[in-house]
């Protein structure tokens, strides 16, 4: 069976992170090992007065244990890290457990439209570039892409000419392949630039209206289990696209968004085809 080790927090309500990575992953046939990297009581986005303990010198212990183990992971998945201090942890997660099979997938999870996520600062952002060249699959939305390569944030629609040039630029940094999300050339659409050896290809599909929190993760853990299964980068990230818009199809319109999205009746829709 293939494995994935998923290095993100676990917010203890609002769907997201490993408690989105897990069931996914599982689902998608994989086995899931996780490293928590905080314990939070809600995620960061939308709820006030949420606690967060930093796990930083846990993780490190953890990794200790796991030493004499001998473990090996088809994929490793990160995402929210607590510190700038948890980036030397997930390199040396990578760097262990790595087969010349592992995909490394890095989500710099950090900002979105256009705004640092309220726990992090410049100096986090500094932190995050170094971990770019050890991406296999490096999958920043547009305002990460944009933090990591120090471009001016802009708001869509963008020109291909610019999604190319920012590609590059991770590319330049060291970033293997990059799935770039929340990518759209003309209004109504969405979806991801994807760039691996050769040219950048693109995926949309109809936009849909509202902010839904968590399905940056979605689309990380299908992104990753598929690739796993051995889709290519361009359909894994189709998959992963397809199922994002089919969990946000699921939640009811009167959902409070902070919530996250119905991703469990939409995997439960994938079993029965
Ligand atoms: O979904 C990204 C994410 C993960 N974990 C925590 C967050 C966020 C985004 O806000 O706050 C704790």
């Amino acid at each position: 069976m293939k494995n994935v080790l998923a290095i993100h927090d676990i917010s203890c309500v609002g769907r997201c992170s490993l408690t989105v990575a897990l069931p996914i992953i599982s689902a998608m046939g994989c086995t899931c090992a996780s490293l928590p990297t905080a314990l939070l009581s809600t995620h960061t986005g939308g709820f006030t007065g949420f606690t967060c303990l930093d796990l930083t010198d846990e993780m490190r212990k953890i990794l200790a244990a796991w030493r004499p183990l001998g473990l090996k992971f088809d994929a490793v998945y990160s995402g929210f890290l607590a510190s700038g201090r948890q980036i030397d942890i997930v390199k040396d997660a990578i760097k262990s457990y790595r087969t010349e099979k592992t995909v490394a997938v890095i989500d710099p999870v950090m900002a979105d439209d256009g705004v640092l996520y309220k726990i992090f600062d410049a100096a986090f952002v500094e932190e995050m570039k170094k971990l770019v060249p050890f991406a296999d699959v490096l999958v920043p939305n547009m305002t990460e892409a944009m933090l990591l390569t120090d471009t001016k944030y802009t708001d869509g629609p963008y020109k291909p000419a610019f999604i190319e040039a920012l590609i590059k630029e991770l590319k330049a940094m060291g970033a293997k392949n990059v799935v770039l999300t929340g990518v759209f050339f003309e209004e109504g659409s969405l979806g991801v630039a994807v760039s691996g050896e050769g040219k950048v290809e693109t995926y949309f599909v109809p936009r849909i209206e509202g902010s839904y929190h968590g399905t940056g993760d979605i689309f990380g853990s299908v992104l990753t289990a598929a690739l796993v299964g051995g889709k290519t980068l361009i359909e894994a990230s189709i998959a992963a696209v397809d199922f994002v818009v089919a969990s946000i199809k699921a939640t009811p319109a009167s959902a409070d968004k902070k919530y996250g999205v119905d991703f469990e009746t939409a995997l439960a829709e994938r079993d029965k085809r």
